[in-house]
């Protein structure tokens, strides 16, 4: 048995975001966004077609679900502005309902003891900004930027913990070249400007928030997929070194160190696959742009092998022309989503950190289980999720090791506090500590919720031998 203690002052809370979590209401003068737009014009890519509007419904929720965070007894929780609530129109005039709502969220999380942690872009663009060409189009960075500047200005008082992006690599990845968000363009080169164009935003909103004179903290939040190749074979090494230089340095060398990698600008220019939109100020841009905060999201490893065959040369260009998907035998999947479970790649991501940028100040912002009809575990009125705790215990044993041996994690935001809407999927896979019965809007705690609230007062837990 062993007992896993945690600092002092660890973060220990979970996160949302605003289109997955707020739905809609008559009245409130919320603008479409990309999500809104697509859910109901592409409504058949939407599990059970559940749009946006049907969300967790925290809109007219948020007292009692900020009752039930404190509940819960959590210090901290990440959710997102909606940029199409706050600035329903091209006009830029700001919606008072939602300055009203906002600053209602943060100052009760605040009397609750809840830090709230707060991000400007959660996959969400304005339909508005979307139809001029969206992240391909530079006026979206200046739109950005002036949506951060009035968040700092709005909200700047009652927020400690300010986030630029999350996830930013989705949005190009997703968006436009793997088909599974709107606007559904499949071409790397696009894909390459959306994704340069939204670190420049970043920028733009770093640069915005030191300008505001505000001493509380800005970082951003990366989603981390480490790859492990099939095998030292050095073709299998070669295969996991590019889809590493293509999903992860790509970002993260950009965004921490302040420039894109030498040989993904080689590679990109040697399939003619540059973006073409990149000036020198904006190289100067991302060089002179410091966060103060990381965070970072861990659901799954990215095994990889050589490539079998050869890419269709007429084909799309993608990463995936370095690599291929490897199935190791016998890992643990999760089969509601179909991707493996590997806790122990949170230590390894905690070593690249202290490797790759020693020194930044980090937390586990998303981590979490999605699973397919948790109504079948319902005993008792409870959702009894004790695969949902086998997944907390692993993950946090293995954070505890690299924390053990010197790694500055400063808390574990799990995925996600009441069930929530996702991308396409909808309600299918269920994440939260509360169950959400999507007929009733009930929200009841889960078994996980109980556990997490125990983890939480011992700042800790005990593990046995076999577990
Ligand atoms: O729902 C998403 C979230 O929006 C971003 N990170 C992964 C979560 C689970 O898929």
């Amino acid at each position: 048995m062993a007992n896993l203690k945690f600092p002092d002052g660890f973060w220990w809370g979970a996160a949302t975001s605003a289109t997955q979590s707020e739905g809609t209401v008559a009245g409130d003068g919320k603008g479409d966004n990309i999500w809104d737009y697509a859910s109901r014009h592409y409504n058949n890519r939407f599990f059970d077609g559940v749009t946006t509007q049907e969300t967790s419904r925290f809109y007219t929720d948020h007292v009692a679900d900020i009752d039930r965070m404190k509940a819960l007894g959590l210090n901290s929780l990440r959710t997102s502005i909606s940029w199409s609530r706050l600035i329903p129109d091209a006009s830029g005039t700001v919606n008072p309902l939602a300055v009203q709502f906002y600053r209602d969220v943060f100052q009760r999380m605040r009397d609750a003891g809840i830090a709230p942690f707060v991000n400007l872009f959660h996959f969400d663009l304005p339909m508005y900004l979307q139809t001029e060409g969206g992240w391909e189009n530079k006026a979206t960075i200046d739109a950005y930027a002036r949506y951060a500047k009035t968040c700092f200005e709005l909200f700047g008082d009652l927020v400690d913990h300010w986030f630029t992006f999350n996830e930013p690599m989705i949005p190009a990845e997703a968006g436009y070249l793997h088909d599974r968000h709107y606007p559904f363009v499949v071409e790397f080169k696009r894909a390459a400007q959306v994704l340069h164009n939204i670190v420049v935003a970043h920028c733009r909103g770093i640069e915005a928030f030191r300008a505001s004179g505000l001493t509380s903290q800005i970082g951003i939040i990366m989603d981390v997929i480490p790859v492990y190749p099939r095998s030292q074979n050095p073709a299998d090494l070669k295969a996991a070194h590019m889809a590493d230089l293509f999903y992860t340095k790509s970002l993260n060398e950009a965004i921490l160190k302040g420039h894109y990698p030498s040989e993904l600008n080689e590679v990109l220019t040697q399939y003619g696959q540059r973006p073409e939109a990149v000036s020198a100020e904006e190289l100067a841009l991302i060089a002179a742009t410091k966060i103060d905060l990381l965070g970072i999201n861990y659901y799954r490893p990215r095994r990889v092998k050589a490539r079998e065959s050869l890419p269709n040369p007429e084909g799309v260009f993608a990463p995936e022309w370095f690599f291929e998907p490897y199935e190791m035998p016998g890992r643990q999947m999760n089969t509601s989503r179909g991707i493996e479970i590997y806790p122990e790649a949170l230590y390894d991501i905690a070593k690249m950190i202290d490797r790759d940028y020693p020194g930044i100040p980090w937390f586990v912002s998303e981590n979490g289980i999605g699973i397919q009809d948790e109504a079948r575990f319902i005993r008792d009125g409870m959702v009894q999720d004790d695969y949902r705790i086998d997944f907390l215990k692993a993950h946090l044993a293995c954070l505890h090791r690299a924390i053990s041996e010197g790694s500055h994690c400063l808390g574990y935001h799990m995925w996600t506090f009441v069930d929530c809407w996702s991308w396409m999927n909808a309600y299918k896979n269920r994440y939260g500590f509360y169950r959400l019965d999507l007929a009733t809007g009930e929200k009841t705690l889960k078994k996980s919720g109980v556990w997490f609230k125990q983890l939480i007062q011992a700042n800790g837990f005990e593990l046995t031998q076999t577990e």
